[in-house]
């Protein structure tokens, strides 16, 4: 897969520095715009930036992030935000050690999922070694082991043309008197495609802590850690974010931070 990506990298990269040489090497269709004020000629260039630039952005999305050794692994995974949820129906799976936990998969798919703990490990799993970096400003380098989004994806038919997928979360992140606010968050299907984006249900060769989310919580590596949902309840294939929440993508969206969160 890697070898692929890099294959598509250079094709583009070629791609774009061909665009170049025939924009700016010469080439007889602009022998006539030597005039280097000449409109057209100014056309072109600011076109060819574009092409460009919109090159780099699909390059930035299908890159993989930096995969680290088990030495790099120097601390534990610091736990952050909701680390100890407290909801009715969170507590009744963990006191059953998550026997009864079911991931829901529905929304914009042809098959709906209903998906235990034990079918998504017979699933292919992934295992890699990321730093998590915080919008507070510290990074931590961990093992994550879990199933490609993609996989579960595929399993339940995404239907064409959708954009995003949702994650409804168990933890109440925010109380009030009307009951509290959900995390929740969103990716779109380039980020859920990614062969990086996991749902983890494994850590540092150990289940999944509570603390960091068990028992299944997103990887999004290329992206910021509030965009990892932990305590995944649901998935939800959808066309639009703007009726969940204030409308935003996400519990810290809505509060201002970013949406795509890149790093
Ligand atoms: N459900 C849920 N997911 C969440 C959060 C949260 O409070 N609730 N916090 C986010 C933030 S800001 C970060 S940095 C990471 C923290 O993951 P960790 O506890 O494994 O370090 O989870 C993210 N996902
Ligand atoms: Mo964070």
């Amino acid at each position: 897969m890697a070898g692929a990506l890099i294959t598509r990298r250079r094709a583009l990269r070629l791609t774009g520095s061909g665009l170049g040489a025939i924009a700016f090497g010469g080439c007889n269709i602009l022998d006539g715009l030597s005039d280097l004020d000449h409109p057209l000629r100014a056309y072109m260039e600011r076109a060819n930036a574009l092409t460009m630039a919109a090159q780099r952005g699909l390059l930035d999305r299908d890159a993989l992030a930096q995969e680290f050794q088990p030495a790099d692994i120097r601390q534990p995974q610091r736990p952050n935000g909701v680390t100890n949820p407290q909801d009715a129906d969170y507590l009744k799976h963990l006191n059953a050690e998550f026997e009864t936990y079911r991931l829901e998969v529905s929304g914009r798919v042809a098959r709906p999922l209903s998906l235990s703990l034990r079918a998504l490990s017979a699933m292919p799993a992934r295992s890699q070694i990321t730093r998590h970096d915080c919008v507070e400003g510290w990074s931590c380098i961990a093992q994550w082991t879990g199933v490609p989004l993609a996989t579960v994806l595929e399993r339940a038919g995404v239907l064409p043309g959708v954009k995003y997928v949702l994650f409804h979360c168990f933890d109440t992140i925010e109380r009030s008197l009307s009951g509290g606010v959900k995390y929740y968050e969103t990716i779109d299907l380039v980020d859920a495609m990614h062969p990086q984006t996991i749902l983890a249900y494994g850590m540092n060769g150990s289940a999944l802590p509570v603390p960091n989310g068990a028992p299944l919580r997103l990887r999004v590596e290329r992206q910021l850690g509030y965009k990892m949902a932990k305590y995944i309840r649901a998935i939800e294939v959808v066309d639009s974010f703007e009726t969940f929440g204030r409308g935003r993508g996400g519990y810290w969206e809505d509060r201002g931070y970013e949406w795509y969160a890149g790093i």
